[in-house]
């Protein structure tokens, strides 16, 4: 199990979904970079930044939004530590995007040493092993052989199959029941034992919240980040996580302004 050390006030925000599609979530998400700069010691985004991630080589000749995007990450980068980690959506994230933004790779899962204690990260997904063709499907995508052949693809040929995923995907979910794509109790609870923490953050559920049960005689807690939406999500959408030697705070974005 790797291990982070990182005291002081670490800032936590997963499941962006950044996209052409989505121009008002990536405004609120730039304001939110800027202010993780000054208050935050470590900004970690596990997993979902991006809506589709087909390669590190789209930042070689990156469309508006993209270009705007990974300015503002790079500003963060050059102000605090920056943690980007995989989600299903953005599994090929690599070092090449890392270095342009002055980011690290966060392994996953990972447990993390703060002034509050440790706690375990991770993007969720693989928590959801009700969830046997999900499963399958990231077998096949983290499969480094698997990924070496789609990098080699050009990149219209991968946006191609990307977006045929996505519909795939989208049309697979709505004939699954919501406790199927939420994460599996006996995986989250051998999850805790693994890691020998009481406390666990995870996103990609979307069902962001906090639950608190005994497990195996022993008091587990488990966070679930929320997710960003403020371009179709009514009422929009959107929040992070702050933790400090008091613990974990989550806080949702301000949209008055
Ligand atoms: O992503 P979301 O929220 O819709 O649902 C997820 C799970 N689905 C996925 C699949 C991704 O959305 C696919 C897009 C990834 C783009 C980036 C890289 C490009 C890779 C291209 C791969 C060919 O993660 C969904 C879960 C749900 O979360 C809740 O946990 O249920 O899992 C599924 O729907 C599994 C499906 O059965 C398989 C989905 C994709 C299959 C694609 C096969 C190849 C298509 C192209 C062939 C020409
Ligand atoms: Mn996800």
């Amino acid at each position: 199990m790797s291990k982070l050390v990182l005291p002081g006030t670490i800032w936590l925000a997963s499941d962006l979904h950044l996209g052409p599609q989505a121009p008002a979530t990536q405004e609120a998400f730039l304001a939110f970079l800027q202010a993780a700069a000054d208050e935050a010691d470590a900004l970690i985004l596990p997993g979902d930044i991006f809506d589709a991630w087909i390669g590190d080589d789209v930042i070689r000749a990156a469309p508006p939004w993209l270009a705007q995007a990974l300015a503002g990450l790079k500003a963060t980068g050059a102000r605090t530590q920056l943690w980007i980690g995989h989600g299903n959506r953005d599994f090929l994230m690599g070092q090449e995007l890392a270095d342009a933004i002055g980011a690290r790779l966060l392994p996953d899962p990972v447990t993390l040493v703060t002034d509050f204690g440790e706690i375990l990260l991770s993007h969720g997904d693989a928590y959801c092993t009700d969830d046997a063709a999900y499963q399958q499907f990231r077998g096949m995508v983290r499969d480094p052989r698997w990924q070496n052949e789609f990098l080699s693809k050009t990149i219209p040929e991968r946006l191609a199959l990307a977006q045929a995923a996505r519909g795939e995907s989208v049309s697979a979910n709505q004939a699954k029941s919501a406790e199927i794509m939420d994460v599996n109790a006996q995986a989250v609870a051998q999850a805790f034992a693994d890691a020998g923490v009481g406390l666990m953050v995870h996103g990609h559920t979307h069902r962001p919240g906090r639950h608190v049960e005994m497990i195996e005689g022993r008091r587990r807690e488990r966070w679930v980040l929320p997710d960003w939406d403020l371009d179709h999500a009514q009422p929009p959408r959107g929040g992070w996580m702050v933790i400090d030697r008091d613990g974990p705070q989550v806080f949702d974005i301000d949209l008055e302004d």
